[in-house]
């Protein structure tokens, strides 16, 4: 169990001005934020950030959404933090997303869904060293 995870604050939710809304529901939750950016992604950098989705059929789209418009990405801590975040964001689907989890609030539909939580320990390391230098994630 690691105590670090790694989010992104999706382009539908920058557009809509939710990031200060979705960042108080992380405080609440009791993450700690250790590092975070403002930035950009072009396709190409999404289609790396989502290799391992390569053979899905939602691929593309997914590359086009992710790099359509301006993200917050950040490392989090707290104890047990993949698991508890992936709780807080509740079910890529928005529709089946439990009542007081973030994409329940304020993801559109299962492609637009408002934040990226990693999946386990292992991609948690390999999404933040994505964005983060060392010296930015101490
Ligand atoms: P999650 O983001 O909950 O970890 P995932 O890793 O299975 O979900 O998929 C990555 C993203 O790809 C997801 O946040 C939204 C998009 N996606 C997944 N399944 C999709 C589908 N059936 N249609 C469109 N987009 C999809
Ligand atoms: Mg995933």
């Amino acid at each position: 169990m690691s105590n670090r995870t790694f989010t992104m604050i999706k382009p539908d939710a920058v557009k809509a001005g939710n990031i200060g809304n979705i960042l108080q529901m992380i405080n609440a939750a009791g993450f700690k934020i250790i590092a975070m950016k403002y930035t950009q992604m072009n396709n190409t950098l999404a289609g790396k950030f989502y290799e391992v989705h390569k053979e899905r059929p939602f691929y593309d789209e997914l590359c086009d959404f992710m790099s359509s418009g301006p993200i917050v990405a950040a490392i989090l801590e707290k104890d047990n933090a993949v698991a508890d975040f992936r709780k807080l964001i509740g079910a890529t689907n928005p529709a089946n997303a439990e009542e007081g989890t973030i994409r329940k609030k304020y993801a559109a539909s299962m492609g637009e869904n408002a934040v990226h939580g990693s999946d386990s320990d292992e991609n948690a390391v390999i999404e933040g060293n994505f964005f983060f230098s060392m010296m930015e994630r101490p």
